[in-house]
């Protein structure tokens, strides 16, 4: 069983955090505790009587910036501050910060095997977050104790043990960080892959410049368009929204989104004309979003009659794109089951199997009149308006 972001996401867990920081807001200022000695928390909290206010409540020892856990700290929301669209600023002091943390060699409220506690803290006016954590070493800051940072840190930006057990032995932090099992080798101190998807659905992937960056090439991607014109692309994730942003960034390509996305849904002029027509041909026999260009010199061939929508068919299933989706040599079998996958994203059932094989067999039909049967198949047509938002 693989593990899956969606373990982590506990939309109560969730409010709590989205509150904190403030709605519209997406600033997190945190504040790290230098000063070493003696000291109180109160604590605040809800609860049937209302808010509840209890002065000096836990007792901690501070152990200021022990083996450079704030630079520990400070690279760490660096680095995911570039990744996901929550924003960290550090403050020199606890007065309104969100997320306080406070290393620590004793707390009266910790337990014989606790080591880090993420305390909820509210009022009328706000809510907010005490981290502590507790080293485990005189002299080096570990893997377990950045773990342990790592994990309190996970807390306050929203995530849940997995499942709401992080001791379920199906997973360890290198799943990821919210479980209380170590990894194969060591603690793991950096969120998995698991960890950053969940935090992208919670807090959006990071947009300020304008271009968002995805880790795949441009081609595995799907986009669609809602029927008042917003626009999103599907990721590991789900559907995040692209309306509004200048760039996307992919491994193989950056594509500008007026040019390259608004402007092909901006040719489909109907469902069933020529425009629509070759717009699926491109997702059946390529398998990716058309580019604007050559969308337009098809539609253009085909709407000044120099060719046809059957000869399209052709000059896409001769070129080299088609033959490296397909292959050239490959049973009419696994061409079949190749058309299901690609257009309508599904295995073939046997009713549908049999029929284009036996089509094919008996040369009833050509494979080229076989891609065009799944483009414009009732199946892929209902894709194709979900795609562009028609209904
Ligand atoms: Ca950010
Ligand atoms: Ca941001
Ligand atoms: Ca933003």
């Amino acid at each position: 069983m693989s593990f899956s972001y969606t373990y982590l996401i506990n939309q109560n867990h969730i409010n709590f955090s989205k509150l904190a920081v403030g709605e519209k807001n997406e600033t997190l200022t945190y504040f790290f505790d230098t000063q070493i000695g003696d000291k109180y928390l109160d604590r605040y909290y809800t609860s049937s009587v209302g808010f509840v206010h209890n002065t000096n409540a836990i007792q901690i020892t501070s152990i200021g910036n022990f083996q450079n856990s704030h630079e520990f700290i400070k690279d760490l929301f660096i680095r995911l501050d570039e990744i996901i669209d929550l924003d960290f600023i550090e403050m020199s002091h606890n007065n309104g910060s969100i997320l306080d943390i406070y290393p620590i060699s004793f707390s009266s409220n910790f337990q014989e095997n606790t080591v880090g506690m993420c305390i909820k803290q509210e009022v009328e006016a706000g809510k907010w977050f005490d981290v502590l954590w507790l080293a485990q070493s005189q002299n080096n800051l570990n893997s377990f104790d950045k773990n342990t940072i790592i994990h309190e840190i996970g807390h306050s930006i929203g995530l849940s043990h997995p499942n709401e057990d992080g001791f379920d032995e199906r997973w360890n932090s290198e799943d990821t960080v919210m479980s209380y099992n170590k990894g194969d080798n060591d603690w793991n101190f950096w969120f998995s892959e698991g960890d950053i998807n969940a935090l992208k659905k919670i807090w959006g992937r990071e947009n300020d410049s304008g271009t968002m960056i995805f880790n795949k090439n441009f081609e595995k991607y799907k986009f669609f368009q809602s029927s008042d014109h917003k626009y999103s692309i599907e990721t590991s994730i789900g559907k995040e929204s692209i309306t509004g942003m200048k760039n996307l960034k992919f491994a193989n390509k950056i594509i500008n989104v007026e040019d390259d996305i608004e402007g092909v849904f901006n040719q489909i002029t109907g469902i069933k004309d020529i425009t629509g027509k070759i717009f699926r041909l491109y997702n059946a026999a390529f398998n990716r979003f058309p580019d604007s260009e050559g969308l337009n010199y098809w539609i253009r061939m085909n709407q000044s009659e120099e060719n046809t929508y059957r000869q399209t068919c052709s000059s896409f299933i001769i070129s080299n794109e088609f033959i490296s989706k397909y292959g050239n040599l490959i049973s009419n079998e696994s061409y079949i089951e190749r058309l299901y996958n690609n257009v309508l994203e599904r295995g073939a059932d046997d009713e549908g199997m049999q029929y284009w094989l036996s089509n094919l067999n008996q040369g009833i039909e050509t494979r080229g009149e076989v891609l065009m049967g799944f483009s414009e198949s009732n199946e892929n047509i209902g894709i194709f308006q979900e795609v562009l938002g028609w209904s």
